[in-house]
């Protein structure tokens, strides 16, 4: 593999995959795979992409085996606190998929009246840094025992009384006796990268990318708003558009106290937004979505 490419780390299969795979195809990449399916390479951009298991993209990536990565930032800073590497790797943005919660959980029948409950207690997990940082900032001593998976069971099975675990929609919490009681990291996906330097072509490549993906980001949500409104209403139509810049205004033609106002609203338009524009005398509403953005 050529140095001059950038190296990204994906993961192989999992609640991760699916979401960098289309990041990367909603940034025009394509990626041919290669037979052994743990190598492939971008044919867009000079890129080269690993096919791992996500807990080994934070070392890959702090090690300079990997330039970037894409990985549940409950991995990243759990790396980070526990394997004390001497430059971890560095998150560089939050890329808003494979959304979760780390959170502490303990058997239904305690009546949960904050952290201090746990005090002297074992708590299960397989985010021992991040679960002894929760409890040490909490001011509560306790054990963690490590587990690499099931950790649910762990208090049925008497190896712990509570558990902090990945927690989603809380059906396996609670199909084991579990409750989740506080918070310890909300987590999505994130791109992080090797804190060195990159040459100058890669850095292009890294630019390059990171603009597209910021523009996919921000698209996501984006959306082209456009309605025709008396012009009185112009001031108090722009305040109820979800984060829209100053909107076009353009003539009607035949109409002199109506106007046509077009707007990029950066944040989600809901229904209850298109009935505040109409209660404003707006009408002909139309929300499109927008499919690129570039700064
Ligand atoms: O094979 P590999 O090691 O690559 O994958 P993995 O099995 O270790 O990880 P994977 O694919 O399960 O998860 C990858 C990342 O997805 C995690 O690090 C999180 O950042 C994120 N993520 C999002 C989740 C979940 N949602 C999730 N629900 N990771 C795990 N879970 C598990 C959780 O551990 C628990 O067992 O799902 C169960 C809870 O789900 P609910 O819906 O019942 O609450
Ligand atoms: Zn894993």
């Amino acid at each position: 593999m050529s140095e001059k490419r950038l190296r990204i780390a994906i993961q192989k299969s999992g609640r991760l995959s699916d979401g960098s795979f289309e990041l990367l195809k909603s940034c025009g990449l394509s990626i041919s795979r290669g037979r052994d399916n743990l190598y492939g390479r971008v044919q867009e951009l000079p890129i080269d992409v690993l096919l791992v298991r996500d807990d080994d993209i934070p070392e890959f990536v702090a090690d300079g085996a990997c330039d970037i990565g894409i990985v549940g930032e409950n991995v990243a800073e759990e790396d980070r606190l526990a394997a004390k590497r001497e430059e971890p790797a560095v998150v560089v943005m939050k890329l808003g998929f494979s959304r979760c919660k780390l959170m502490l959980a303990a058997p239904k029948e305690w009546a949960w009246d904050g952290p201090s409950l746990l005090e002297g207690k074992r708590i299960a997990t397989s985010y021992p840094g991040l679960t002894s940082r929760f409890l040490e900032l909490a001011g509560v001593k306790a054990t963690t025992v490590m587990m690499n998976g099931s950790v649910e069971i762990a208090p049925r099975l008497r190896i712990a009384d509570a558990v902090c675990d990945i927690v989603s929609t809380g059906a396996t919490l609670d199909a084991n006796g579990l409750k989740p009681v506080a918070t310890v990291l909300e987590s999505e996906a994130v791109l992080i990268r090797n804190v060195a330097t990159f040459s100058g072509e890669k850095q292009q490549v890294f630019d390059a990318l990171l603009k597209r993906i910021e523009g996919v980001i921000a698209s996501r949500e984006a959306k082209y708003v456009m309605m025709n409104a008396p012009r009185s209403a112009l001031e108090a139509i722009t305040k109820v558009l979800p984060g829209a810049e100053a909107p076009t205004v353009l003539e009607l033609a035949g109409a002199r106290d109506k106007v046509a106002i077009h707007a990029v609203c950066r944040e989600s338009v809901f229904w209850t937004t298109l009935e505040q524009l109409k209660s404003l005398g707006a009408s002909a509403i139309l929300v499109l979505p927008i499919e690129k953005m570039m700064a």
